[in-house]
């Protein structure tokens, strides 16, 4: 088509109107990262707790055979995509030499005070190509300041020191657990902070963006990804990423993380956070209560499969390993995964529709569906919100696992699909689903067919507009 021409058709037909709150870019990037996992260690894997008062010599921090190599290795060959380390837990102690606490791997006689395990990780990290987290807990046990304001600087002067250290961080991580009990400084007290006020988290947050643009802030309400609201790894089955954070603060007793609100002010996606054993920390009582793989399929399903993303907690031992039982199920869980992914049986196959937003316009296609990159799709023409696509694929194939993705830039729209395939000379529903935003994955009922037809049966805003659709089978 001439250049006038397709100046005109792009001016006559611009793309559908964006829908409700957006992500970022950073945001939009995060949500590809899916799955990764959480490090749980501390003097709480010498102490055998899960919560350490703060008084712990640093001296029982002493792994034997601390190798972030092998941590790394593990993360990579289950699939993750990067690794956030607990730098520092409720209990104070930091796993990094810190100039803002005595109470670190400097004052351990572990490699003679010369210990770095979170440099140590962002290396190893580095080197085997994933992504480097940190988790700093707010609530410090240990600390003497704690519950005045100078301890507030000292939890941002970590935090800077953290990121311009061992940076860049894909996401930092504060957990909404706070106040209480502690060793703080030696008074062996009860303190209490106000969640709402105490922190000063905007000041934090804006900290952070200065320092590392590009990382994304987990605490119960974001501001980048929020809490699922449970420890399981599930959320919910009708999932919005957006939320109205207004002004709750990490700590708070909030509900709805996991459903979030189609009407909510902020995108905030979900992230679902589970450890592969019963504790965070390791605990030798616990080697026979691994997650077993097909629990850890289970909650993969839940959780990146529902669109959030997953963060598996994996703790090392004593050693400073990954224990041979988690490795094994990570491993199966690993191999089911792949052999159910290794082909998109929707690959070559024809695709119509009856709504497309114009005729001859590549950016609107439903043939966008079926090339698995979230920034091209099939749009509507506004005012349709209800549409089918219609597949032919090149032969008969048995399916039993649908994935779609919307394209998250213009906004999450979808509100419920149903599935039909043809058998017997008529259409039959095999599947339905609510909600999509930024990847939905549903195990279905196995069929065998050779045509196959999505129906977009509900949709927010003026247009249908779908990223990518492809469908698979377990092994
Ligand atoms: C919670 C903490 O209290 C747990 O120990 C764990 O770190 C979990 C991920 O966050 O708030």
């Amino acid at each position: 088509m001439p250049i006038q021409l397709l100046l005109v058709a792009l001016a006559l037909t611009p793309p559908p109107a964006p829908v409700g709150a957006l992500p970022s870019e950073a945001q939009i990037r995060w949500h590809e990262h899916e799955f990764y996992g959480f490090i749980h260690f501390t003097t709480n894997t010498f102490t055998d707790k899960e919560w350490g008062y703060g008084d712990e010599s640093p001296d029982i921090f002493n792994p034997s055979a601390l190798d972030t190599d092998q941590w790394a290795r593990v993360a990579s060959e289950a699939g993750m995509t990067g690794l956030i380390l607990t730098a520092k837990h409720h209990d104070g102690f930091c796993l990094w030499p810190t100039q803002h606490t005595a109470h670190s791997v400097r004052s351990s006689s572990w490699r003679g005070g010369a210990g770095d395990v979170v440099g140590d990780l962002a290396t190893s990290c580095r080197a085997h190509g994933l992504r480097f987290g940190v988790y700093l807990s707010p609530w410090d046990r240990n600390h003497a300041a704690y519950a005045t304001p100078a301890y507030v600087d000292v939890y941002r002067a970590q935090l800077a020191e953290l990121i311009e250290t061992y940076g860049p961080v894909f996401e930092v991580w504060h957990d909404g657990a706070n106040g209480g009990d502690g060793y703080y400084g030696g008074a062996r007290e009860n303190r209490t902070i106000d969640k709402a006020t105490y922190y000063d988290w905007p000041s934090t947050w804006a900290m952070i963006e200065r320092l590392a643009p590009d990382a994304i802030v987990f605490s119960d309400v974001g501001p980048g990804c929020r809490w699922v609201g449970n420890e399981h790894g599930f959320s919910a089955e009708t999932s919005w990423q957006t939320i109205s954070p207004g002004n709750l603060m990490p700590g708070m007793d909030i509900k709805g993380l996991d459903t979030g609100d189609p009407d909510g002010t902020h995108w905030i996606g979900v992230e679902a956070d589970v450890s592969i054993r019963p504790g965070w920390f390791y605990h030798a009582s616990e080697d026979d209560k691994v997650k077993t793989p097909e629990q850890l399929i289970e909650i993969w399903y839940g959780s990146v499969g529902r669109g959030a993303n997953l963060l598996l907690n994996i703790p090392p031992d004593r050693r400073g390993l990954i224990h041979e039982n988690d490795i094994a199920s990570l491993t199966e869980f690993r191999r089911i995964l792949d052999a159910t992914f290794e082909e998109d049986l929707l690959r070559g196959s024809s695709i119509g529709s009856q709504s497309v937003r114009a005729a001859h316009d590549a950016r609107f296609e439903p043939a966008n569906l079926l090339d698995s990159n979230p920034e091209t799709y099939w749009a509507t023409p506004d005012g349709i919100t209800a549409a089918a696509v219609e597949l032919t694929l090149s032969e008969p194939r048995s399916i039993d696992v649908i994935k779609l993705r919307e394209h998250i830039r213009l906004g999450q729209r979808i509100e419920s699909f149903a599935l039909d395939y043809w058998a017997d000379g008529q259409w039959k529903e095999f599947a339905q689903g609510t909600t999509i935003g930024p990847r939905r994955i549903l195990r279905t009922e196995r069929i065998t067919t050779d045509r196959l037809r999505l129906r977009i049966t509900g949709c927010r805003g003026d247009a249908i507009v779908l990223a990518d659709f492809s469908a698979y089978c377990r092994p």
